[in-house]
């Protein structure tokens, strides 16, 4: 297969349930947002989410992350609703997911592994997908360790896991798979370092196009660029950067990169195992971070400060980004009002919005993006003086 087909693995079908133990007692908008969010991520591999959980608690269960009654209520719910799948927001300890299996009666995820399974859907080359199996393999190995310990036999009907993996006698097989993997994933990124360097060595500044799934990156990309990387409005569309040069005017040229969409409160494992798409963010000289306005303004504040705080986590120069709102088509009404409202000048970093689809104000964003690099250049210029 083609690296830029989009690939649509089987989609798991069945009924699910959310579960969060919300640790913030006077949090009463933003986990809405949070959970509204895991409710996408888990309609986007197939499932058809029936009901949910919410349950308080400054911290949560040691035994199961929610307490003893809400266990029997989600037990309740599962049987009833003939539910196939519980997805936690938390993220689960081993014994917590162990606990929760045998107690409820069905297959339990957190949002971590549920992440892994939409890659799983949607991965097409070899160094994500290996990236992804190294990761599920990370998270599930103690699962089944203290699972074999305690001689537990159910089978898991989510992520094919308990077939292939299954158990004690299936441990070693585990880990010396763990350690090809690791070694293949080694090669593949030393390879992708090198060509890292090697468009480097070209000259050319790099601009990436970085932010939230389904923002609208890869139409942006495409239509800077004139590409035509697959689009879709299933998350993370794109899990391996793209690349592709363009001029802008007779002194420059750059190159684009389009890359892997972020979640909320993205989990640090996870930007470890695609730590070479990342790599591609932070060693740009200009990051767009890109951000969809058909959204209200309380989810866009979330997502610009926790957009911020992630760059900042990869190691991203805080006056390398350029933040950039799109589909104005779906929000006309984007106004400076809407602005003051979004607290941007906390950032101090430019803004423009656009909209990728009907091509507007792709002039301004260019206009802008080649100001910030000669901005920059003079400053590296002075600073070499
Ligand atoms: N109305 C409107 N829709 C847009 C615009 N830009 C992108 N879209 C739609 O938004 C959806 C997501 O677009 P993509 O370009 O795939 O988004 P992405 O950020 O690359 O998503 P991932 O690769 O999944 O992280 C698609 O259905 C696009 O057609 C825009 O300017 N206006
Ligand atoms: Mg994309």
């Amino acid at each position: 297969m083609k690296d830029d087909e989009i690939k649509t693995k089987k989609q798991i079908v069945g009924k699910a349930i959310l579960c969060m133990l919300k640790t913030n007692v006077h949090d009463h908008v933003i986990y809405r947002i949070k959970l509204n969010e895991l409710k996408d991520l888990v309609e986007a591999i197939g499932l058809e989410v029936v009901d949910e959980i919410v349950q308080v608690r400054f911290k949560p269960y040691e035994i199961a992350c929610i307490g003893k009654g809400k266990v029997q209520e989600l037990r309740k719910k599962v049987i009833n609703k003939d539910v196939k799948i519980v997805i936690f927001y938390n993220l689960l300890k081993s014994s917590q997911k162990l606990n929760l299996i045998k107690a409820v009666g069905c297959d339990v995820i957190d949002r971590y592994e549920l992440t892994l399974e939409i890659f799983d859907q949607m991965a097409s080359d070899n160094l994500s997908k290996l990236q992804i199996e190294a990761a599920k393999l990370e998270k599930l190995a103690p699962f089944y360790k203290l699972a074999a310990n305690l001689n537990f036999t159910q089978d898991r009907p989510f992520f094919h896991s308990g077939g292939e993996y299954a158990f004690r006698s299936q441990l070693r097989e585990l880990t010396r798979r763990r350690a090809s993997i690791r070694k293949e994933i080694g090669t593949l990124v030393e390879e992708k370092k090198q060509q890292i360097a090697n468009r480097k060595k070209l000259g050319y500044p790099v601009v990436c196009i970085a932010g939230y799934y389904n923002a609208g990156k890869t139409s942006l990309f495409n239509a800077l660029t004139g590409e035509k990387k697959p689009v879709s409005d299933r998350p993370f569309t794109t899990l391996s950067s793209k690349y592709q040069k363009r001029f802008i005017d007779h002194e420059t040229s750059v190159l684009f990169i389009d890359t892997i969409g972020f979640v909320l409160d993205l989990d640090h494992r996870l930007i470890k195992s695609f730590q070479i798409n990342f790599e591609d963010i932070r060693s740009s000289d200009l990051v767009i971070l890109l951000f969809e306005i058909s959204v209200d303004t309380l989810t866009l504040q979330l997502k610009l400060k926790e957009g911020f705080s992630l760059l900042k986590d990869i190691g991203v120069d805080m006056n390398k980004i350029m933040i950039v709102f799109n589909k104005l088509d779906k929000n006309p009404e984007f106004t400076e009002k809407t602005i003051k409202e979004l607290l941007l000048d906390l950032y101090d970093t430019p803004y423009i919005a656009v909209s990728a689809k009907d091509r507007t104000n792709l002039k301004d964003l260019l206009n802008l993006i080649s100001n910030k690099l000669k901005e920059k250049s003079t400053i590296n210029i002075i600073s070499s003086i």
